[in-house]
């Protein structure tokens, strides 16, 4: 019968041609579904007379198998492709070489901690450490900084909760705190980030200092003059170094002095330092009377740049791996 043949071509030219599985579902059901092509032939059949309806019926059921067995290897094909499309796109050289997660390194600032920690414990001084949101008390009162005083200024420090607490503008305070909770002899640095209101290439609004502080009976400039020279001389790794102690001001410390250091070309200033007020050992109920020492500080980052030849301290800050990996 022509109709047959034509409807079972018509199917197999169209399932060849498909390549999506969804559609390929929705061709299907126009032949075989409950009211496709080949379904109304079989529904057909009770019109034909009834010598005829078993050769027909036989036919209609060849025609549905071949449909059926092309449906398959149609299915089977795309699911095929489909795979391989997969495996190709996630395809994956394993013998390529790994990519490494590379090599880090302290930062040059921490370098400079090490140093200085390592110098400064070889002579006998502990480190210290304290919070970076202060108070006031800490910050300045305790160290003889008065209400008036111009780094107290909303325009030089950094003031959180209305002025009830601020960023500290120098480790000083860890030192208060250190010497409220123990009695002399005390010989500590004390390191850590500062902040203040100030940018620019030598100026940072977050910087790093070092402080010391030795605290005993019979503690004199000499001593200090000492202790500083030597450090510089071996931080620098320069037995040459000359330093010079130039009369200076700060509220905590009284005589104090400015720390200059020179390799035989000129001075740069490189810190501060003093014999303690003793209205500072008042704050912290230590006997100023027998008890005296000095303090000094200088810069971290300073001292790095110094050391490494860096000319803008901004670098430090801007996590640029092509500077930073300089150090490693
Ligand atoms: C500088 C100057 C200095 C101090 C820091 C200090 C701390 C206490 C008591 C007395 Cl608790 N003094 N610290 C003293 C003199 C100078 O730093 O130029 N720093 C970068």
């Amino acid at each position: 019968m022509q109709d047959l043949d034509a409807i079972v071509n018509g199917a197999l030219a169209e399932f060849a041609g498909i390549d999506d599985a969804d559609e390929l579902e929705q061709t299907k059901a126009r032949y075989l579904g409950k009211s496709g092509a080949l379904t109304e032939q079989l529904k057909g059949l009770g019109k034909l007379p009834s010598a005829e309806r078993p050769a027909m019926g036989a036919r209609i059921n060849a025609a549905k198998e071949i449909l059926e067995q092309a449906l398959s290897a149609r299915r089977e094909h795309i699911q095929n492709a489909r795979l391989e499309f997969k495996l190709k796109e996630e395809s994956l050289d394993v013998t390529l070489p790994g990519r490494g997660s590379g090599c880090g390194g302290l930062h040059p600032v921490s370098r400079t901690l090490e140093r200085v920690e390592q110098i400064f414990h070889s002579l006998g001084f502990e480190v210290a450490d304290g919070p970076e949101i202060e108070t006031d008390f800490y910050n300045f009162t305790a160290l003889n900084q008065p209400e008036n005083h111009p780094a107290r200024s909303m325009h030089d420090t950094f003031y959180l909760a209305d002025g009830k607490y601020l960023l500290r503008t120098h480790t000083s305070p860890i030192q208060v705190r250190y010497m409220e909770s123990h009695q002399p002899p005390i010989r500590i640095i004390a390191p850590g980030r500062v902040y203040r209101v100030d940018s620019d290439a030598t100026h940072s609004p977050m910087f790093h200092q070092v402080e010391g502080l030795w605290i005993d009976e019979h503690i004199s400039f000499a001593n200090l003059k000492g202790v500083v020279t030597d450090f510089f001389r071996r931080f620098f790794e320069r037995s040459d170094l000359q330093v010079r102690f130039r009369p200076s001001f700060f509220p905590f410390t009284e005589p104090s002095a400015e720390i200059d250091m020179s390799f035989g070309e000129g001075w740069l200033e490189i810190g501060g330092c003093g014999m303690v007020h003793p209205g500072v050992l008042k704050n912290v109920n230590i006997d100023s009377e027998q008890f005296q020492g000095f303090a000094f500080g200088m810069g971290l980052d300073r001292l790095t740049m110094l050391r490494y030849g860096v000319n803008d301290l901004r670098l430090f800050f801007e996590n640029d791996l092509r500077f930073l990996r300089q150090f490693r």
